[in-house]
Order: structure tokens, then C-alpha cells, then sequence
């Protein structure tokens, strides 16, 4: 059975929603933030950076929420086109984009600290949000020529994440369902039984969407 540690509505969900969605068995393990387990002498050894999504399958234990989707998609050989799919080329894109591109600036939005600051200034406040804006536009633009889902027709784990992402900026001075595009990608995503479990099981109730 897999174990995941996670935290609630952080970046564990899109694995947490994942497993739900794959109908595989699995153990949550809770990393409580608020008690700093994450930074536990324990909880390092499994993964040095102190963050979670971790996944431990049998022997194997994998860090890195993309790294875990793309492990969890391959293994189930589900809601990932297959390596020989021609569509493949373009999920690998999708998922390398989000997780290279926009994961790093939301982080950066949330973690002041990582930079050095404990509250950012005015200025560097400003440009997170506006790169973050600039890649929710280029999404927009994209699913709008080929949507609904980042593979036009075909759901896939890449929609699991960006819909993670564009949670995270619901209190953001514009969040992603600005976009409707965006919007009906996350009207999509959080219309499937799976997010209202993972809702259940994690305890969340905002921008649940049903
Ligand atoms: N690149 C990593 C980022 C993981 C990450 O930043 N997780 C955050 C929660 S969203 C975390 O564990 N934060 C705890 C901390 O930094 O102390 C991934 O995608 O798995």
C-alpha cells in the first residue's frame, strides 16, 4: 500500500487527488506545519528539503510532487497518454512547464523567507504577482485555442495539478479563475468525485467549487 505524507491543501493534494482518482489503497500520513514535523529529524531522512509531497511505495520513496505524478501515471498507466501516444510529448511539456515554471513562482509567493525577507517589498511583491499573472495568461491563451484541458479533449494528471496551482491563488489580488478559460478548466477538475473526497479526507472547505 502507498503512504503519503502530506499537508492539507498544499502540494501533496494533486498526488493525494491522484491516488483517489488511480483507486489505488493508500496510508495519509499527516506533516503537521504548525508543529514543524516537516523539519523533523525523521521526516528528513526522507526528504532533505523538508517538504512534502512524499511518497514511500514498498523500498522506494520519491520527493517532488511532478516527479510522483509522472511515477504514480507510468506505474497505473492512467491519466497520462502512454510513451508511444502522440500526445505524450505534449503531457511531459505541460507538466515540465508547470512544475519549472509557475510551482517555483507560487512558491516564492508563499515563502518570502526562501528569498530572504520576512514580508516582501512593495516591489518584489509586485513582480511574483506579475509573473504569476503572465504564465496564468499564457494557460488561458492556450486552453482557450485547445482546451477545455491542457491536452484539448483528453483529462489528464497535468489538469490535477494546474488545478492545485490555481487554488493556491484564491486569495491572491487576481487569482486564476479570472481567466475563464482557467475557470472552466477548474469547474472541470473540481466537478469529479475525487475532489470532493480529497476535500473530505484533508478537511478543506475553501474554493471547494461544489
Ligand atoms: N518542488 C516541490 C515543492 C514542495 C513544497 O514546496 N511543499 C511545501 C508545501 S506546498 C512544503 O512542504 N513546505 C514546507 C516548508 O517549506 O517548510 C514539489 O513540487 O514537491
Amino acid at each position: 500500500m502507498y503512504k503519503l505524507f502530506y499537508s492539507p491543501g498544499t502540494a501533496s493534494m494533486v498526488i493525494h487527488q491522484l491516488l483517489i482518482e488511480l483507486k489505488q489503497p493508500f496510508e495519509l500520513v499527516l506533516v503537521d506545519f504548525a508543529a514543524g514535523q516537516q523539519k523533523s529529524a525523521d521526516f528528513l531522512q526522507l526528504n532533505p528539503q523538508g517538504r512534502v509531497p512524499v511518497l514511500v511505495d514498498g523500498s522506494i520513496v520519491i520527493c517532488e510532487s511532478a516527479a510522483i505524478l509522472l511515477y504514480l501515471t507510468d506505474k497505473h498507466q492512467q491519466l497520462a497518454p502512454l510513451s508511444t501516444d502522440a500526445s505524450r510529448a505534449i503531457f511531459l511539456q505541460q507538466v515540465i512547464y508547470l512544475t519549472n515554471n509557475l510551482a517555483p513562482q507560487l512558491r516564492q509567493w508563499f515563502y518570502p523567507q526562501d528569498l530572504g525577507f520576512d514580508e516582501y517589498p512593495d516591489a518584489v511583491r509586485l513582480q511574483i504577482q506579475h509573473n504569476i499573472e503572465q504564465i496564468w495568461q499564457q494557460l488561458a491563451e492556450q486552453l482557450t485555442k485547445h482546451g477545455p484541458y491542457l491536452l484539448a479533449e483528453q483529462f489528464s494528471s497535468a489538469d490535477l495539478l494546474l488545478t492545485m496551482y490555481m487554488r493556491w491563488s484564491r486569495n491572491m489580488p487576481k487569482t486564476a479563475l479570472a481567466w475563464p478559460a482557467l475557470q472552466r478548466l477548474a469547474d472541470l477538475t473540481r466537478a469529479r468525485p475525487s475532489w470532493r473526497e480529497l476535500y473530505q479526507q484533508e478537511g478543506l472547505t475553501e474554493w471547494a467549487g461544489f
